[in-house]
């Protein structure tokens, strides 16, 4: 299989540590939205990654695609995702608060780097980051009622794209909120990136 797409991406990368996790082979073409849109439409023609190229040369799309077809493939048990019930429910509630987190902050660092200045809108800016921490105080609260994962003693994809989207958020915006504003959702995130699924992924910037 070949994901296409950067780390720093954090749809990308939940979608890399999902795989690392499952103990999938896979090779990664390192595209990047701001310089490869020609290459990356071949694969998606939004051109947006990620996007997973099967070994029958069939492409999926979207992170949230791709992981329903990763967890389909090796997650039987149910361990990152249960297959019912209440409690993949309530995983899938905090999938959605992180991956949601990930799209303001994407948008937001859009607002900043892909307008001309004289075009940005400090109000719509502003509106975006307010999500972006009403996101991240969610997941504040989960984290701190919570044992050694976000959902009880096992890790799953809530704590997958929690930590991929709190990553992001300290690296691209990294004034947005006092260093001790999120201490356990920090703690968790530390606790995550000591796997190797998580710091084999780490973009550098
Ligand atoms: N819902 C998508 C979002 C993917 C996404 O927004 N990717 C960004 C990179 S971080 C992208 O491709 N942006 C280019 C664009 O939307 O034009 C997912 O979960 O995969």
């Amino acid at each position: 299989m070949i994901l296409i797409g950067r780390n720093v991406s954090p749809f990308v990368r939940r979608v890399a540590s999902v795989m690392r996790l499952l103990k999938i082979d896979f090779e990664q073409r390192f595209l990047a939205t701001a310089d490869s849109i020609q290459d990356i439409a071949k694969f998606n023609p939004l051109g947006r990654v990620p996007s997973l190229v099967l070994d029958d040369s069939e492409i999926l799309i979207d992170s949230s695609a791709i992981i329903d077809y990763l967890l389909e493939l090796k997650d039987q048990n149910g361990d990152l995702l249960p297959k019912t019930g209440s409690e993949r429910r309530s995983i899938l509630r905090t999938v959605a608060i992180a991956h949601g987190v990930m799209e303001k902050g994407v948008a937001s660092s859009y607002e900043q780097t892909r307008r001309s200045p004289e075009k940005v809108s400090d109000e719509w800016l502003s509106y975006l980051q307010k999500q972006i921490i009403w996101g991240l105080e969610d997941l504040e609260r989960k984290a701190e009622h919570t044992s050694e994962w976000l959902h009880g003693d096992r890790l799953t994809l809530a704590d997958v794209t929690s930590i991929c989207a709190f990553d992001y958020i300290n690296m691209r915006h990294p004034v947005l909120f006092d260093a001790n504003s999120f201490l356990a959702l920090k703690k968790l995130t530390d606790q995550g990136n000591k796997l190797p699924a998580f710091f084999e992924t780490k973009p550098a910037t």
